[in-house]
């Protein structure tokens, strides 16, 4: 397939973290806004709940045959939005993305969508809640720039921070796909892209 013929540009490493910075131009960033908007319209942004109790900063929704979701049940991936719709399909431009620096040779079951305003964060997590660690997690950053932490496959140690850019991509896998990670803060008014502001994370993923 044509994708597999294009190189993909040189990436950094951090630790495992993959990152391509500048992977998609603006043109690319704006048509990906406009699909995730009519993503958005038919899974509106939401608030999850962490089994804390405690609400997430961030608000998010899912494209794809599963999304992610948390409430007072736990965090669990499932087929249906809070709110009882089905999820809507994984558009075509992220898609794309995937099969250039992801799996081609796998679809991912879902796409999460985060949304950050300015005071959202993300603390260090590690992504668990898929069947089959040796796929990758493929994240895509649009509008403000957010200082992106990683830590160690276990708990504390040392840590390193890197800001994340509008368009930049990071692929979570091999070494990394169990490290920790998170998003300390937004550095609001640093992008355009989004008329409001704020900052929007995809991550593509492979669950079952
Ligand atoms: O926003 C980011 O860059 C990371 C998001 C993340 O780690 C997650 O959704 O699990
Ligand atoms: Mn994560």
């Amino acid at each position: 397939m044509s994708q597999h013929s294009t190189p993909n540009p040189p990436s950094l490493n951090l630790r495992g973290f993959e990152i391509f910075e500048g992977f998609l131009d603006v043109k690319k960033q704006q048509n990906l806004l406009e699909d995730l908007r009519v993503v958005v319209g038919k899974a509106p942004l939401f608030t999850p709940t962490m089994s804390t109790g405690r609400q997430m900063s961030v608000r998010m929704t899912s494209a794809g045959r599963l999304g992610w979701v948390s409430d007072n049940n736990g965090h669990r991936y499932q087929d249906r939005h809070p709110r009882g719709m089905g999820w809507p399909d994984i558009p075509k431009s992220i898609m794309e993305i995937w099969n250039a620096v992801g799996a081609p040779e796998r679809t991912p079951d879902c796409c999460l969508v985060n949304f950050y305003d300015e005071a959202a964060r993300m603390g260090l997590h590690q992504d668990k809640d898929e069947a089959d660690f040796s796929w990758p997690v493929v994240s895509v950053s649009l509008g403000d720039e957010a200082l992106f932490r990683v830590g160690n496959q276990e708990r504390g140690g040392k840590t390193e921070s890197i800001w994340l850019r509008s368009g930049d991509v990071v692929v979570m896998g091999g070494e990394a796909r169990l490290k920790f990670h998170g998003v300390d803060r937004i550095n609001s008014g640093t992008s355009t892209l989004l008329p409001k502001g704020g900052r929007i994370n995809l991550t593509l993923r492979v669950v079952t």
